[in-house]
């Protein structure tokens, strides 16, 4: 059973980190209880949620996917790029710490989890204002013997690549093709997300479905026009903190 790590939306979510969008009111009764709802969509598809506390002091801290990689065999705690999410990664460091061997990227490194898309052994890692070569440089040390290719990957008009692009089925990667080159990703086949939703990128692949945003209905056609089996979440509250669906948890075989 796949176990997912989740974390309470923090009462200080109004003071999170903007890179490319403005600032708006973030409910936080609804992103609560949106939050609940998105928890319930991995319950759903198979996963045991293990969902940490809140943690009143850090705005981005619902955004457990930046603060680390999970693979089969270890554990990469990431230094994340803005400094207010580095206390983040203690916790989470904590939490994983009785799965996995874990290891840490450390300064000048930088790295969001956002930042990293894995295909099977190959690792992509964005190249944004989040993450840096030297994290780049201390993956590859990590997991080149444990048969992992670590490559960068340039980004541009986003936060994260894994705003521009995400995987929806072994062979599929759903992606916006302004934001992220497709010749980056040999060997898949892609759906292009509908050019009046840029931000569709983004969404959870799980063996029994993906988890998608309920704002983008024209991306979420093509989507189910290619057999995929689609669990809707609103994420409204989220995506007002330049958030989506892949950065409000940590998914791993347990
Ligand atoms: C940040 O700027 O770090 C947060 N406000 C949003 C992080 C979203 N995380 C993600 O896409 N993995």
């Amino acid at each position: 059973m796949p176990i997912a790590i989740t974390r309470a939306v923090s009462p200080a979510m109004n003071q999170c980190e903007l890179t490319n969008i403005e600032r708006v009111a973030i409910d936080l009764e609804l992103a609560g209880e949106q939050h609940r709802q998105y928890e319930q969509a991995l319950a759903s598809l198979g996963c045991m949620v293990i969902s940490l506390p809140a943690e009143p002091d850090l705005p981005d801290s619902v955004f457990v996917e930046d603060t680390a990689l999970v693979l089969d065999e270890c554990v990469v705690i990431t230094r994340p790029g803005a400094e207010s999410r580095r206390p983040e990664s203690e916790s989470i460091a904590r939490a994983l710490a009785p799965y996995r061997q874990v290891f840490h990227v450390q300064a000048p490194g930088v790295v969001d989890g956002g930042d990293i898309l894995r295909l099977g052994k190959a690792i992509y890692v964005g190249l944004t204002t989040r993450s840096n070569e030297s994290a780049i440089r201390q993956m590859q040390e990590f997991l080149a013997p444990l048969g992992y290719t670590v490559k960068g990957v340039e980004v541009s008009g986003c936060l994260h690549l894994k705003s521009a692009v995400t995987q929806v089925a072994a062979d599929i990667l759903l992606i916006n093709p302004q934001w992220v080159d497709k010749s980056d990703f040999p060997g898949m086949r892609f759906i292009d997300v509908h050019p009046e939703e840029p931000h569709a990128a983004n969404a959870v692949w799980l063996d029994k479905g993906v988890i998608y945003p309920s704002a983008f209905p024209k991306t979420r056609q093509r989507l189910e026009a290619a057999g995929i089996a689609l669990v809707s979440v609103d994420a409204s509250e989220v995506a007002k903190a330049e958030g989506a669906v892949t950065c409000c948890s940590l998914i791993f075989a347990g």
